[in-house]
């Protein structure tokens, strides 16, 4: 199935073309995530298995507010970050994937070359002005060979892109509503962040920023 909103390989009316290669094996496609629907469904999440912060192994409050749905749902206590089939807050599983996420994720994955995507996993974080995520490496899943697919919600934020190495050199991106951004093959074990939240009002989100990943965790 097609999803309408999208603007397919074409070039627009200015020349220009909205899906962005930012480095090998990564891609943004501009506003192939603005339908609200998304929202909805992150609410349906959130109402089984709310967002809360998480602690580090170190005992630290992670800023950002996290749940998942899927199958496994990455999680962070003192005892390590892992993938768990079962939220620890309620004891039940995750919410499940809803269909259009999948659909969503393939689709987004298909057209920066890695097709076939079947994501286990999404992680869900919600971030509010003053919060960040520091540059870290995604690397508790099974294996690497899938994608990971990102779906940015509501505010706008900055996100720093380097390369396989802590020491790389950043590349920085805005991430507007609706933004997709896919990491694949050389790209996938990128050091990545978010910068610090601006103070600002979305219409759909209020003072927050939402980001979904689809991951390949088990
Ligand atoms: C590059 N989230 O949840 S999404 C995360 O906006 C995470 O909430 C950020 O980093 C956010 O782990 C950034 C962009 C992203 C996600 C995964 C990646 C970029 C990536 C994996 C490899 C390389
Ligand atoms: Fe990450």
């Amino acid at each position: 199935m097609t999803i309408p909103w999208e603007n397919g390989m074409e070039p627009d009316l200015f020349g220009t073309r909205r899906d962005e290669p930012i480095g090998p094996g990564a891609m943004i496609l501009r506003g192939l995530a603005s339908a609200p629907e998304i929202l909805a469904e992150v609410e349906r999440i959130a109402a089984l298995s709310p967002f809360r912060h998480m602690l580090t192994p170190g005992g630290r409050r992670i800023g950002v507010e996290m749940t998942n749905c899927g199958a496994l749902g990455w999680v962070s206590d003192r005892r390590g970050y892992r993938y768990e089939p079962c939220d620890p807050l309620t004891g039940r599983p995750w919410p499940a994937m809803p269909a259009r996420f999948l659909q969503l994720a393939d689709e987004a994955a298909a057209r920066a070359g890695f097709p076939g995507f079947r994501p286990d996993a999404c992680l869900v974080n919600r971030y509010v002005p003053g919060v960040k995520m520091g540059l870290h490496q995604d690397r508790d899943e099974a294996g690497f060979d899938a994608p990971i697919v990102s779906v940015s919600l509501g505010l706008p934020a900055t996100f720093q892109f380097g390369g396989p190495e802590r020491s790389d050199p950043v590349a920085k991106h805005v991430l507007d509503h609706g933004d997709v951004v896919v990491w694949g093959g050389p790209a996938r074990l990128a050091w990545h962040g978010i910068l610090t939240l601006r103070r600002a009002e979305h219409p759909l989100t209020g003072a927050a920023r939402i980001n979904l990943t689809f991951r390949r965790a088990g």
